[in-house]
């Protein structure tokens, strides 16, 4: 990570106010000022203002840095291969040292004078003060039909996949708000795209919440930096996070199961079972050659074997090939992966005659099952033998 922090004093303080910012000039002046006047009056020289910049274009971090001499509790990190809201949010709150971690948009829709009702909230014993638009006081002021229908949406998505999490507070897309470090290890978070809140409710260790109203102010300057993107990945940071908590995580982390590559091992797997079900059909059909069910279910297996090894060592385990590159290793790898699969394909043949000649499953169903009860086989074996797995990071 190349970063350049302008970091002006090292004093442990109360508050740690992060600022991202991406194409922010025309507002960073004015924000810095006013919120510099109103923490002067409350916690004079006990906070720290941190905008976290990705190299905006427009040079807001120049900007911010040269507004320093001025206002002497103001950092500045300036970013310059790294983008995303969320990661730079984190990234200033492991730069403050403030007991109170705190973020507010540079863009001025946040109203700089609702952060002194967060922080008494937080004085009268929150861990969290969250600045909500759907409670009272609270609102936005000119948002179209569509945005309103979007922000609504995304958050009943989100109420349906966590509703432990985002029902805990009433506007849980808000990107304002007040956390004690004590409550949320920043080092822990690692949340996608826009909404960090979400990550702190999920991943910290929250009790008490106060929420304070307030009107997302209309943008005077610049542009938002919303895209489709946002909402994928809004979408997979729901999803992440509903994997690793819960009834889920807990068995997740019972299981030492690597997940991603156990799902591209199941999805090589499925076009395994096409090449498999296509090549069984092919041979064993009466209506095409009509082979023995086993001859036939035996070389249909063997050609899935060698598509599955292919795209499993060119995807599921890519980064482990890499690292055990030339035709003599791969061959290797491939003789292994043949012999679990074959030790497979017995098992598999065993279950396939037992669904099919003794319970009377029809031959394609008996195939299908005993396909799904061996992948489960190859892929634990596979994953402690042919690519040693066990020694990798997940
Ligand atoms: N450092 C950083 N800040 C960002 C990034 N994207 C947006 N921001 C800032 O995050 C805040 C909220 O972004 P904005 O686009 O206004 O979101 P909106 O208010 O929901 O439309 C603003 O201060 C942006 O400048 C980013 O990739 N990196
Ligand atoms: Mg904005």
């Amino acid at each position: 990570m190349h970063t350049t922090p302008e970091v002006n004093h090292l004093v442990d303080c109360y508050l740690c106010l992060v600022i991202p910012t991406y194409n922010e000039s025309r507002n960073i002046k004015d924000l810095i000022r006013t919120l510099s006047h109103l923490l002067n009056e409350v916690i004079p020289h006990n906070y720290e203002l941190i905008v976290v910049d990705d190299n905006s274009p427009d040079n807001t971090w120049k900007i911010a840095q040269s507004l320093i001499p001025e206002y002497p509790q103001l950092q500045v990190i300036h970013r310059q291969h790294e983008r995303g809201l969320s990661t730079a949010v984190i990234q200033g709150w492991q730069v403050g040292t403030g007991k109170i971690l705190g973020v507010i948009d540079g863009d001025l829709q946040h109203p700089p004078e609702i952060l002194l009702k967060l922080l008494s909230a937080i004085e009268q014993g929150a861990d969290l003060a969250v600045a909500s638009r759907h409670i009272e006081d609270g609102g936005v002021s000119d948002w179209s039909m569509i945005r309103r229908f979007l922000s609504r949406g995304a958050q009943l998505l989100g109420l349906v996949i966590l509703p432990n999490v985002l029902g805990r507070v009433s506007d849980p897309m808000s990107g304002y708000f007040l956390v004690h470090h004590s409550a949320v290890n920043p080092q822990d978070l690692n949340p996608l795209g826009y909404k960090i809140l979400i990550e702190v409710l999920a991943r910290g260790n929250i009790k008490q919440i106060a929420e304070v109203g307030y009107v997302f102010q209309e943008r005077q300057a610049g542009k938002s930096k919303v895209s489709w993107k946002h909402y994928l990945d809004y979408l997979h940071h729901l999803i992440r996070l509903r994997l690793s908590l819960g009834r889920l995580g807990k068995l997740r982390q019972r299981l030492p199961l690597p997940i991603k590559r156990f799902i591209r091992f199941g999805l090589v797997g499925l076009t395994g079972v096409f090449v498999d079900m296509s090549v069984l059909y092919l041979l064993h059909d009466p209506t095409t050659l009509a082979w023995g069910l086993t001859r036939s279910k035996i070389i249909a297996a063997e050609v899935a074997i060698i598509n599955n090894f292919a795209w499993n060592d060119a995807w599921t385990f890519r980064d482990l090939a890499l690292q055990q590159q030339g035709w003599g290793k791969s061959l290797k790898r491939l003789l292994k992966f043949n012999i679990v699969c074959l030790v497979g394909l017995a098992l598999n043949v065993l279950l396939l005659n037992l669904l099919f000649n003794i319970l009377g499953v029809h031959y394609l169903l008996a195939n299908l099952i005993a396909i799904a009860a061996v992948t489960l086989w190859n892929f634990w074996i596979n994953l402690k033998l042919s690519w040693r797995v066990t020694e990798v990071d997940k």
